[in-house]
Order: C-alpha cells, then sequence, then structure tokens
C-alpha cells in the first residue's frame, strides 16, 4: 500500500555522494519541526495550523526536487524528445495531498504530524486551490501534466501565471455574485521564480525589410515590449518516478517605474506602464466555451506563446545548437486555439530570426505542432478582426497572411476546389469585416488535430473542419480524453481505493486496467454490502458539508443525484430543474405513493456576462428554498446549490454520488470527464448519447449505464425542421405544469416575470431541446427510482462501474498522443 512505497534514491550530479533521503516518522517529524524552526521561526507550540502547512510542504518539496533533478538529468542525458503542452488554462488544484500521495508519504507524513496533535487532513485544506482554468479544458490540462510524469513522458506545461485564477462565487439573495480570487496571497512554496528565463515580448510597432544577400529579410521593430518571467512548479508522477515541469509566464514591464516622470511629479503616469504590462496575466478570463474577443486576452495569448517558444528554442538550441532538428526533438501541443497564434510566432523566430528559409520552416512547423479542439460551439470558436490583430501583431498577420496563400494555392491548384470550400477553408472570414480564424491557423499549422472523444471528433469532420478535412484527410484523428485515476480515486476516495486493495490487491494502483478483476465481485453481497458503506461514508461527509454551508440536513439514505460543471445552456441545468418542480408537484398531488427519496445538488459558475447561465443559478436557488420548507415533500426531495464549485468540491462530491447527471444536448458537449470521475467513484449514469458518455456505455454496458433522449443527428434534423417547444409541451402535463408554476412566480414570490424569459425561450424555439427530451428524461429517472429499491442490484451496477472505467484513465490518453501524434515517451 502507499505507505511501503519507496521514494527513489537521489542521483543529483553524477558524483554526488548525497544519501536519499528517509521517509521513515522519526525523520520526517524531525525535518518538519526543522523547517518549522529554521525556516518558518516558529516553535511546535506557538505554531498555527498554516505553518504546519507551510512546513509539512518544505519537507515534501524537498523530496519532489530530488526526483525532479533526477527527471531533468536523465531527460537531457538520453536526448529523449520533449512533449510542450501549451494551454491558457492549468486547473491544478491543491498540490500538497497529491505530492505526498504520489511519493507514497501519507503514512508517515500522518503519523509525523499526529505527535504534535495535528492533523494532516486539516493542514491539507488550508492549501488555497489553484484554479487556473475555468472547467473541463484546464483541468484535462491538470490530468495530463499528472499522467504524462505517472508514464514517463517528458512533459512541460506551458501557461499563464495568473495573479487571479477563477472568481469566487457567492450566492446573494439567490444571485451569482462574482469575487475576486486570491490564491497568492500567503505566496506559493510549489514555485519556483527562474529569472534567468525571462523573454522580451512585443506588441505594435512597424514591419520593415532588408535585402541580405539576396533574399528579403522582414524585421519586427515593436512599440511595446513587456517581460515574460518564467515560473515553474513541480509535476509529480505516480510513486515519483518521474518529475515534470509545469512553467508559468508572468508579465513584467521592463522599467518597473519612469523615473523622469516621477521626478517631475507624475506618480501615477510613472507607474502606468508598469501596470499596463503586469495587466496581463492579472486575470483569469472566466468565459468558458464562449470567446472573450477583448485585446487583453489577445495580449494574453501572444505573450505566453511567444514566451514558451522563445524557451523551447533556446532550450533546443543550448541542447543541439540546430534548428532543423526541431520537430525531432520536441512536439508542441496546442491545447484548443488559444495559443493558435504560435503556429505564425514560430515561423516568425525561424524565418525573421534564425534566419531558416521559409518552405523548410513551414516544414518544421508543421511536424512541431499539432491541435486539439475542445468545442463546435459556434460562440467558442475564436476568430480575431483583422485590424486589431494587425496593429497588435503585424508580422504575425503578414505570415497568417502567406500561409494563407500556400493553403489556398494547394486546395486551388491541387484539388481543384470550389469557391464556397476555398472561403471556408481559408484562414480569412472575409464575411464578418474581415476576422482571422484560429482554428483554421491552428488546423494547417499541425500535423495531427484532435477531437476529444469519437463523437466529436466524427463530428469535426462533419461540420467545423469539413472542408479542411477535404483537404487533409489523414490529419484529424480521435483522443478520447480520461481523467487521472490517482487524483480521482486514490485521493479523492480513499475509502474505496482501500476496499479495492483489498477485494483484489493494490496491483490497480500501478496497472488501472486491473480494476477489471472487480467485475466478478460487483454480484457477490458480501462485496456489495461494503461497497454501499464505503458510498454512504463519503455521503455523510458531503453531507455534513452541506450542513455546514448551508444548514441543509440530507438523509445519505436517499439518492444523492449530482449535476456539478460550468451552468451553459446546452448542458441543461434547466432540464434537470423542471424534472425537479415536476416531481415535486408530482409527490405533492400523490403523496401516498411510495417516492424514493431524493436529494438533488447542483454546483456550477456562470460566466458573469451570460444572463440566461445565472437566471438558471437563481431558479436553482428558488426552487430549492420552496421544496426544503415545503413539509409535504420532507424526507423525500431535498435540492441544494453548492456555492463555489472547484477542484476540492469535486473530490468530496465525486465520491458522494449515487447518480451522476450528464444530459447535455446530443452534439454538444465535446467529451466532458466529470461524467468519468462520477463512473469511476461508482455513480450510475444518467445522460444522452453525447461526448464520452457514448464510449462510456460501451465501456459499461447498457444495462448498467441511463441512457435516454434525442441523438446528435436527430437534434441536428429538428434544428434545420424549425422544431419548436410549445406543442411538445401542450401534450405533456407534468412539464406543462412545471413551466407554468415557474412562469407564474411559484418559486419567486413577488417577482413572477423573473423567469419569463427562461421559460419562454423553451415554448419558442426550445433550441435546447429541453421540452423535446423531458419526458424521456422523466421516465428514465422514475426507472432508477425503482431500481433503487433493489438495493443489491443497484450496488452491483455501481461496483460494475468502477470495475470498467479504467479505459478512461488519463494515462491511456497519454499513452495514445505519445504513440500517435508526439512519437514521445518511453519506448519512442
Ligand atoms: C471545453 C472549452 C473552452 N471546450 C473557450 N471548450 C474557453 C472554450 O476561455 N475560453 O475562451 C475556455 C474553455 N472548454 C471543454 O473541454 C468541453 O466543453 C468539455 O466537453 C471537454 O470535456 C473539455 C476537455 O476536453
Amino acid at each position: 500500500t502507499a505507505s511501503s512505497l519507496a521514494v527513489r534514491p537521489s542521483l543529483l550530479e553524477p558524483g554526488d555522494k548525497s544519501q536519499p533521503r528517509l521517509n521513515d516518522t522519526d525523520t520526517i517529524a524531525k525535518e518538519i519541526v526543522e523547517k518549522l524552526t529554521y525556516s518558518i521561526g516558529k516553535t511546535t507550540g506557538a505554531a498555527r495550523l498554516h505553518d504546519w502547512l507551510e512546513a509539512t510542504t518544505l519537507v515534501v518539496r524537498d523530496r519532489v526536487i530530488d526526483n525532479w533533478f533526477n527527471s531533468t538529468i536523465e531527460t537531457r542525458r538520453s536526448q529523449a524528445k520533449r512533449v510542450c503542452y501549451l494551454s491558457m488554462e492549468f486547473l491544478i488544484g491543491r498540490l500538497l495531498r497529491d505530492a505526498i500521495s504520489n511519493l507514497g508519504l501519507t503514512d508517515p507524513i500522518r503519523e509525523a504530524l499526529a505527535r504534535y496533535d495535528v492533523e494532516l487532513d486539516l493542514v491539507e485544506l488550508l492549501e488555497p486551490d489553484a484554479a487556473l482554468g475555468n472547467g473541463g479544458l484546464g483541468r484535462l490540462a491538470a490530468c495530463f501534466m499528472e499522467s504524462m510524469a505517472s508514464v514517463g513522458v517528458p512533459g512541460y506545461g506551458y501557461g499563464i501565471r495568473y495573479v487571479h485564477g477563477f472568481f469566487r462565487q457567492e450566492i446573494v439573495d439567490g444571485a451569482q455574485v462574482e469575487l475576486p480570487e486570491t490564491w497568492l496571497k500567503h505566496g506559493n512554496p510549489w514555485e519556483f521564480e527562474r529569472r534567468e528565463s525571462s523573454y522580451e515580448i512585443g506588441f505594435g510597432g512597424k514591419v520593415t525589410s532588408i535585402e541580405e544577400g539576396g533574399r528579403t529579410r522582414f524585421v519586427w521593430r515593436p512599440a511595446e515590449r513587456v517581460l515574460a518571467v518564467a515560473y515553474d512548479t513541480p509535476a509529480v508522477g505516480w510513486r515519483g518516478a518521474h518529475v515534470n515541469t509545469l512553467r508559468l509566464w508572468s508579465a513584467q514591464s521592463l522599467d518597473p517605474i519612469l523615473l523622469d516622470a516621477f521626478n517631475a511629479g507624475d506618480h501615477i503616469g510613472a507607474l502606468l506602464e508598469s501596470n499596463k504590462a503586469e495587466a496581463i496575466t492579472r486575470v483569469l478570463y472566466p468565459a468558458d466555451s464562449h470567446q472573450a474577443g477583448q485585446e487583453l486576452r489577445l495580449r494574453q495569448e501572444f505573450f505566453f506563446s511567444s514566451a514558451s517558444l522563445q524557451d523551447i528554442i533556446r532550450h533546443h538550441l543550448a541542447q543541439y545548437d540546430d534548428l532543423t532538428n526541431l520537430a525531432d526533438k520536441v512536439a508542441i501541443q496546442l491545447n484548443d486555439t488559444h495559443p493558435a497564434v504560435s503556429v505564425a510566432e514560430l515561423m516568425r523566430l525561424l524565418v525573421d530570426v534564425h534566419g531558416m528559409e521559409w518552405d523548410e520552416a513551414w516544414t518544421i512547423t508543421r511536424a512541431t505542432f499539432s491541435y486539439t479542439n475542445h468545442t463546435l460551439l459556434p460562440e467558442a470558436l475564436e476568430t480575431w478582426p483583422i485590424h486589431l490583430f494587425e496593429r497588435l501583431l503585424p508580422r504575425q498577420m503578414q505570415i497568417i497572411y502567406q500561409i494563407n496563400a500556400g493553403v489556398l494555392r494547394e486546395a486551388t491548384q491541387g484539388q481543384g476546389f470550389d469557391d464556397r470550400t476555398i472561403s471556408a477553408i481559408s484562414l480569412i472570414d472575409e464575411g464578418n469585416g474581415r476576422r482571422v480564424r484560429m482554428g483554421q491557423l491552428a488546423f494547417v499549422g499541425s500535423h495531427a488535430v484532435n477531437g476529444v472523444s469519437a463523437l466529436h471528433t466524427e463530428l469535426m469532420k462533419q461540420t467545423v473542419f469539413h472542408d479542411l478535412h477535404k483537404l487533409y484527410p489523414s490529419r484529424i484523428e480521435n483522443k478520447t480524453n480520461g481523467v487521472t485515476p490517482r487524483r480521482w480515486l486514490h485521493q479523492a476516495n480513499p475509502g474505496l481505493s482501500k476496499l479495492i486493495d483489498e477485494t483484489i490487491g493494490p496491483g490497480f494502483r500501478d496497472d488501472i486496467d486491473e480494476i477489471a478483476k472487480l467485475d466478478r465481485h460487483a454480484d457477490d453481497a458480501a462485496f456489495q454490502e461494503r461497497f454501499a458503506a464505503v458510498k454512504r461514508e463519503a455521503k455523510q461527509r458531503l453531507a455534513t458539508l452541506v450542513q455546514e454551508r448551508l444548514a441543509i440536513g440530507l438523509d445519505p439514505a436517499a439518492i444523492f443525484d449530482i449535476q456539478v460543471k460550468r451552468i451553459h445552456e446546452y448542458k441543461r441545468q434547466l432540464l434537470n430543474i423542471l424534472e425537479t418542480v415536476a416531481l415535486y408537484e408530482q409527490i405533492r398531488s400523490l403523496p401516498h405513493l411510495d417516492w424514493t427519496p431524493r436529494v438533488k445538488i447542483f454546483a456550477g459558475k456562470a460566466a458573469p456576462s451570460y444572463v440566461q447561465a445565472k437566471e438558471i443559478i437563481h431558479l436553482a436557488g428558488d426552487v430549492a428554498r420552496v421544496v426544503n420548507s415545503d413539509p409535504t415533500v420532507r424526507g423525500l426531495l431535498k435540492v441544494v446549490f453548492l456555492p463555489n464549485y472547484n477542484v476540492s468540491l469535486a473530490e468530496i462530491i465525486m465520491p458522494a454520488a449515487d447518480l451522476s447527471e450528464q444530459i447535455s444536448t446530443a452534439g454538444l458537449e465535446a467529451s466532458g470527464t466529470g461524467n468519468m470521475k462520477f463512473a469511476l467513484n461508482g455513480a450510475l449514469t444518467i445522460g444522452t448519447l453525447d461526448g464520452a458518455n457514448v464510449e462510456m456505455l460501451e465501456h459499461i454496458g447498457e444495462d448498467n449505464i441511463f441512457i435516454f433522449g434525442l441523438k446528435a443527428d436527430e437534434v441536428a434534423k429538428m434544428r434545420a425542421e424549425g422544431h419548436g417547444g410549445q406543442a411538445v409541451i401542450n401534450g405533456q402535463p407534468l412539464l406543462r405544469s412545471a413551466i407554468d408554476s415557474i412562469s407564474s412566480g411559484v418559486f419567486s414570490q413577488g417577482d413572477p416575470g423573473r423567469y419569463a424569459n427562461l421559460m419562454n425561450s423553451i415554448r419558442d424555439r426550445d433550441w435546447w431541446m429541453i421540452a423535446a427530451d423531458f419526458r424521456a428524461y422523466w421516465d428514465t429517472q422514475r426507472r432508477l427510482d425503482v431500481l433503487w429499491k433493489d438495493r443489491a442490484a443497484w450496488n452491483a451496477i455501481a461496483a460494475r462501474n468502477t470495475a470498467r472505467m479504467s479505459w478512461f484513465s488519463s494515462d491511456r490518453s497519454i499513452r495514445e498522443y505519445a504513440r500517435d501524434i508526439w512519437k514521445a515517451g518511453p519506448g519512442a
């Protein structure tokens, strides 16, 4: 088990005689007290919990660093290919428990702290949750960092060190209020500033050309320059075998203060430039599945792209002194289009700065980059107005035109495509006031383009990239998402991990596929009971949290029916709320029936400017208030909206779910990853045939997952035929009554108009197929009510979910990327 895992002996530099660190409780206790004394300046008697957190972190960090050096040295020595994962978001959450658990230090640290009456669990809770991301896309990047380290891929995450991560959500009078998040307030022991790794990033200015040896050379003279400074955080793999680096960039001005201006009495003006520079990495845009179109966002994208590429090139030149082999030694993955400007910037660096010929640079660029698409939603596809792009990045704009000319030449001369196809392929959208299409840029600049589930990848070929797919028919491939079982099973659910240990042995911790051995036990009554007991304990923990935070009492004997994710119309929290209202009304009118007790739990943040999403949050809270105070449904129905959903809250919620809601309008959720975390922890899924649900059905089997509703092609067809909601509503009394109640103010006393827009949108267009899917959803929920009463049957299905989810480990995803796209990692 975890405590018997030893950290690898430290190698450090060849010839280093330092002894490997000991990990017994005595040694750890001694080191923690030493840190407390000499690094923090506290006695054990005076130390507060925060001090213990810091001291413990430093002790763990020392061990991480030993392994970090080993990994870095080994990658360099073996000249292994490096994988650079460029992402605007890394939603890594807390790091201490992750590091402790992956290093196998849980028991000695727990015991060492206990000697001073300090509880490790309480210490861990004090660490701020690093929320450098919005949702699934950012969390995927975090799972991938952990899996790259666990699988042994030399990975470098590149992103932005936002001072303010994802906003903190409070609910005030039912409405979402956004508050600034300040994760760096008490410093961050996990990061190391690398002042020696700083790069100048330019914006604006002019491009000139000079003739040089029969060749035109372009020189960009930016009007503004800011400094990108690196901050490195170690990413520890399972058993500490490999430690990778997450390098986040922070913006600084080259001149901290304009002294002339200051001395002339202009004290504010003297700081303007430095404020403007630092603004670039100040805040994370809270836009999920929606393009944030402001100039500052484009600055962020170019800033971290350029800094990362300059770093990659410097590193590569230092080792190989040659750029022609760049693609053999580096793979760069573009996590969505947010770093897509990298394609133009790498061309600029190779051609303008390093003097390479255009054609050779283009071959290398395409061989180096690959691109992951995460959404088909039109409103999320990034495009930038040409005038903004060329004002901010004049040379990159020229390069994009030149790339475009080459691609369009291929399409017309090589393929004889017609005008419509050509304008669909073009990197420039001529229709909407001329814009640069970042998806097209990322696509043509990459040798591989992937979707994140089988269905999503198919739809990519049919929709957004239909025409580019015709031009480059072998470029698109699928890489279904995954989640790391270390964080989402071992750490989040130690009770379940222990039960699995005791049932099939600990081998599943090293090879998650072994978890399939649980399948044989799923029908065993004694095992089912232990499985149910673990679930019950997790539900009790969540119930305690809900009691503390919201003063709502939950009965762990009820079905915990949970939908947690960003609030978005396509994710259809509204469908869930309408079913809740319909159920509430049914229980009230037929109280003598044998209802199955349910707790409906919601959590998630809305983008601050997304009106409908905010109304949905308000409605969930309004419904909760009315339902929870109605004595006629007491013990049968409770509704909870938990504020401030984040990674740490997810770690408590995932193990506590009986039922996982994955009910997006089919064709709109690219993959989903919460669906995987829930099922791995033994929740049953009620869901549509969307995203990775489709593949979960294949792995878990149709008897063990609860699929309902329209399929993607049916949704597309109905939309094309101008489907509206009213006719459907008229034929469904339960739905009609729920909508009428909400519209008439039953849940918003004194403000009956509050949900008029939300309800009318279902009656009129029903764009998200809420009315269309209501009946199928309701029926499936009632089937689950019946199933719940057969405890053995439910528990068997729950256990089979856990047993059959191993394919959704991000280790599998990473091995596929490494083998098919990066040609890197063990065995490459
Ligand atoms: C996903 C985003 C996203 N898809 C734009 N797209 C953003 C788009 O700040 N922005 O501008 C931020 C995020 N995020 C999610 O990615 C999908 O909706 C999920 O289905 C998927 O599981 C996840 C990871 O692939």
